[in-house]
This record gives structure tokens, sequence and C-alpha cells, in this order.
């Protein structure tokens, strides 16, 4: 691994501190308690994996995998199982390779999420990602509904340093998309972020609010490529993918931004988004400054959730 490499490494391993400790060291102990494969055996990893937030679904298919690969294999040993969970989970999340095409394109990123899930915090961390790679960025700020999110907005424009075009209180937000599409073609602006609001949860009105965006997308910037993220709030746990199924069936995710990974017990949310719904996790939230956003990556999450404080060595070896 090359240093920066490692440097991110460490971070996601010690944010996951606390899940590891929530999944990972019950199911040490049950491989370790049990002296034979049993129904108990299988129940016990089950309740583990539903308690650490993997979700229903895919926890029945990782358990169903797990016991194929025991009998293909003629496991005995309770222990020797440990490996075999760790590639039925890391199998499971597989949804091919993750996409971030729109940071080379000239493209119009959609944010959106219930309230206070970190949706304006993403967008200031993401433009300062872009902006480092010397992108031309412009903000939208088309929550409207309350005077602070513009302001909000602004303060992280600042902080990365990029414009922010937005409307007044109240304004209608297409018609703040629509200004800011205006700007990103006469300053050729490389990326469009766009804020939204939080109230939008309501299926009808985002659908109607979405449409009516993409109206005007479509109509003043069709060669722009469009990506649409949906942010979660890790803490919520469930929540989290019962919102992502909403949000999915009223338009088209192209990616989760799964916030607040830092410190919580919860991370195995990012298990069951990917396994039961397909849909990538692209980036993580892990704290509350510019910094602190990473792409996500399914096996060096699996890694860093399975990593062992006595296997020093940098080099994890095989997992
Ligand atoms: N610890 C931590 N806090 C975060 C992270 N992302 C966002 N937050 C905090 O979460 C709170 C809400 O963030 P916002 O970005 O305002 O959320 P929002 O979705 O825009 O909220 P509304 O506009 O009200 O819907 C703020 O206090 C952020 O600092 C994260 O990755 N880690
Ligand atoms: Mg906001």
């Amino acid at each position: 691994m090359g240093e920066e490499k490692k440097g991110f490494f460490r971070r996601l391993v010690s944010g996951l501190t606390k899940t590891r400790d929530n999944i990972v060291s019950g199911m040490d102990s049950i491989f370790h308690g049990f002296s034979r494969i049993d129904d108990d055996f299988y129940e016990e990893l089950e309740e583990t994996l539903i308690m650490g937030d993997l979700g229903v679904r895919a926890t029945m298919d990782i358990i169903e995998d797990l016991k194929e690969k025991v009998k293909e294999q003629h496991i005995k040993e309770p222990l020797e199982c440990r490996q075999l969970l760790i590639d039925s989970i890391r199998e499971q999340m597989d949804v091919g390779e993750t996409a971030y095409e729109f940071e080379n394109r000239t493209s119009v990123v959609f944010v959106i999420g219930v309230n206070g899930v970190g949706k304006t915090t993403t967008i200031g961390k993401l433009a300062g990602k872009l902006k480092d790679q010397n992108k031309k960025v412009i903000l939208a700020a088309a929550d409207t509904f309350r005077a602070a999110a513009g302001e909000q907005l602004r303060e992280w424009a600042n902080r990365a340093g990029v414009e922010m075009i937005g409307g007044q209180e109240g304004a209608d937000p297409a018609s703040v998309v629509y200004d800011a599409v205006a700007a990103a073609k006469a300053r050729k602006a490389d990326v469009l972020l766009c804020d939204t609001a939080g109230r939008l949860h309501n299926k009808k009105n985002l659908m109607e609010e979405l449409k009516k965006i993409n109206r005007v997308i479509d109509r003043e910037y069709p060669d722009a490529f469009r990506e649409t993220l949906v942010v979660l709030d890790a803490t919520t746990g469930q929540n989290a993918l019962a919102q992502a199924k909403e949000f999915n069936e009223v338009t088209d995710i192209t990616g989760i931004v799964l916030t607040k990974m830092d410190g919580t017990a919860k991370g195995g949310i990012a298990v069951a988004i990917q396994a039961e719904l397909g849909i990538p996790v692209k980036y993580i939230g892990v704290g509350e400054t510019i910094d602190d956003l990473q792409k996500f990556d399914s096996e060096e999450f699996v890694k860093a959730l399975f990593y062992r404080e006595e296997e020093k060595n940098d080099d994890i070896g095989e997992i």
C-alpha cells in the first residue's frame, strides 16, 4: 500500500472500531465458544449479523452461503468459518466496479436525503475534493426552504474556494438550478453540485420537485453527465436502509453517501445497502471537516472491519 492509502486505511480501521466491537467481537466469541457447527451456531451468527445492522436479507444470504461452503469443504471446526464468513460478506457486497465518472465529465450532481443526514456538509467536502483536483466547481443552493440553508452552503463554498449560486428564501428550487446551470455554462464549470431540502422526503413532493428540476437540466444542459447521490446517516442503521429504498422508488439513484461513519456501531449498514439494493456506496463521511470524506471500497471496508490489532504488519495478509 502507498503511504496515503495506508493513512486512509488506518483511519477507516479506527473509524470502524465501534462497528467492529459490535459485530466482529460477537462473532469471534461464537467461533471460540462453539465446539461444533450446528443449528445453534448458525442461529447465533445470524443474530449477531442482524444486530450488527447487516439487514435481514443480506444476513440470510450470507448464512446460506456459509452453510454451503461448510458443506462443500467439509469444514468441522467453528473457527474455520471465520474466513468463510468474511468471504461471504465481501461477495454479498459486490456491486461491480464503482464508477466516479462524474468527476471527469461535465456533470450535474444532485444530492438528496432526509433532514439532517449531512447533505450540505457532504457537498462542501466534495467541492473541496474536486477543487483539489483542479476542477471548476459551482454549488447550487437549491434548498430554499430556510434562509440559513443557503448561508450554511455559502460557508462551505468559501471554505472550499468555489462559487455558489443561491436564491431567495422560498424561491422555486428549479429556478435556482436554472440560474446555476446558466452560470455553470458561462464559466465552463466541470461539476455543478446541487444541494436540496431535506423536507422533500415526502414522496410526492420529492417526485414532483425532481421532475421539474430534471426538466430544467434536460432542456438547458442536455449534454451534462448526471449523478444522483442519496445521503444516509449511518447512525440511524435500519432507518437508513429504509430511506434508501424509498428514494430508489422515486428516482434513479447512482450512488449512496453514508455519513457519520466515525464513531457509530452501525457501520454494518453499508453491507445491507449494497447487498440488498445493489447500489454502490460511493463515499463515506468520517467527520465534520472538509477532509472527512472518503471514497468507499468494499474490499477495504471488509478488511478494516475484520482487522485484528495483533496483525500489526501493514500488509494485513489475505483477508
Ligand atoms: N460526525 C460527523 N458529522 C457529520 C458528518 N456529516 C455531517 N455531519 C454533521 O451532521 C449535521 C447535519 O449536517 P448537514 O450537512 O447540515 O445536513 P443536511 O442533510 O444538509 O441537513 P438539512 O439541510 O437540515 O436537511 C451537522 O452538524 C454536520 O456537521 C460526518 O460524516 N460525521
Ligand atoms: Mg442542508
